[in-house]
């Protein structure tokens, strides 16, 4: 099973929105593996983003993700990285479609609510920037899965 790295960014905790979020996750049969609130320090988040450095809007976004606590996760099941990014929706409010986390709970392509994995490479290398291999309990088994 794949694991995936999944952020409840400051605006969404900050709207509270933080249940009605992993509702979601744990509803659809996945299975949550680690979770931490963190105000991110400056050279997690840079490091998280850095794809984007160099970017317009990598300094704002970077500020963004330190301006209050996140919800840190990692979440595992069939698919996963895919099925996250579905369920999360586009990167732009306005293209995410209804039914989607961005596409029901965000306007802003700047407060958009939720950070996913785009790609089990990137999972990976998110999921050790985030958390220590203790806290990733990845191996127990759901009992939604013992009939499976
Ligand atoms: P995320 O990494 O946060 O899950 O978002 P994503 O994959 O859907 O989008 P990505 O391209 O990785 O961009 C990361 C975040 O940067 C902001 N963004 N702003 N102004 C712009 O053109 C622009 N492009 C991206 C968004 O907040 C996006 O979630
Ligand atoms: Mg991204």
């Amino acid at each position: 099973m794949g694991l995936t790295f999944i952020a409840i960014k400051p605006d969404g905790v900050h709207r509270g929105l933080v249940g009605e979020i992993i509702a979601r996750f744990e509803k659809r049969g996945l299975k949550l593996c680690a979770l931490k609130v963190v105000v991110p320090e400056k050279a997690i988040a840079e490091k998280h983003y850095e794809e984007h450095a160099g970017k317009p809007f990598y300094p704002g976004l970077v500020d963004y993700l330190c301006s209050g606590p996140i919800v840190a996760m990692v979440w595992s099941g069939k698919d996963v990285v895919a099925v996250t990014r579905k369920m999360i929706g586009a990167t732009k409010p306005a293209q995410s479609e209804p039914g989607t986390i961005r596409g029901d709970l965000a306007l802003d392509m700047g407060r958009n609510v939720i950070h996913g994995s785009d790609s089990d490479d990137s999972a990976q290398r998110e999921i050790k920037l985030w958390f220590k291999e203790e806290e990733v309990c990845s191996k127990y088994v759901k009992a939604d899965r013992m009939w499976v």
